[in-house]
């Protein structure tokens, strides 16, 4: 019984060994196929750098005042994206009341009025590449578009909730805002904001086109 066994296997050994030989001896080839995905970049910069970039710090400003810069605005990505400002939130101090500002009628201590009497102008510049993308003006704000583009001309206080398109930005190309600052002479009205202060922080953002 146990030899019958013992042959049973050696025949299914040898039949599995023959079954082998056999599968060698036909041709074969291997070829194989990959692909490798990599996303783009969209990466905004303002002025060479991320994140809340400040661009001025004005002390002891006074009505006759003015001064001008730039804002330049990079797409160091891959990828062509619409360059848009988001929201801008304005945020007046009243610093404590002058008696010259009581004089004038400032009566209240909650906000300055500092972003009513100061004016800023901001003017995208034509010396990049870039082309123009929903030119129609901002509801509700002192805004409209000069020969070259963006444009805004108005009080400090008149930028809030401003929100649109500004332009297509290519990628790695950038764009120059002006922007230019003045306080004209408002008379009596202008000591109302003695000591008063004004901050704004204007969001901008740069989306897939
Ligand atoms: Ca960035
Ligand atoms: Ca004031
Ligand atoms: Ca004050």
């Amino acid at each position: 019984m146990k030899r019958r066994i013992f042959l049973s296997l050696m025949v299914i050994a040898i039949a599995a060994a023959l079954v082998a030989g056999a599968t060698t001896s036909y041709f074969s080839d291997v070829e194989s196929a990959n692909g490798t995905l990599t996303a783009g970049t969209l990466d905004l910069r303002v002025n060479d750098k991320d994140g809340n970039v400040a661009l001025f710090n004005l002390d002891n400003i006074y009505p006759g005042y003015s001064t001008s810069g730039y804002i330049t605005l990079s797409n160091v990505g891959s990828l062509s994206g619409i360059l848009k400002i988001t929201s801008v939130s304005v945020e007046n101090k009243e610093n404590g009341l002058t008696e010259p500002e009581i004089e004038a009628g400032d009566k209240s201590d909650k906000e300055g009025e500092l972003g009513d009497l100061v004016k800023i102008k901001l003017t995208l510049q034509n010396n990049g590449p870039f082309s123009l993308e929903s030119p129609e003006a901002t509801e509700g704000v002192d805004l409209s578009c000069g020969p070259f583009g963006f444009y805004y001309d108005g009080t400090i206080n008149g930028l809030k909730n401003l929100s649109r398109d500004i332009t297509t930005l290519n990628a790695k190309s950038s764009v120059k805002i002006k922007y230019e600052i003045t306080w004209p002479d408002g008379g009596q009205n202008d000591n109302k904001a003695q000591g008063d202060s004004c901050s704004f922080t204007i969001n901008f953002s740069l989306k897939q086109t």
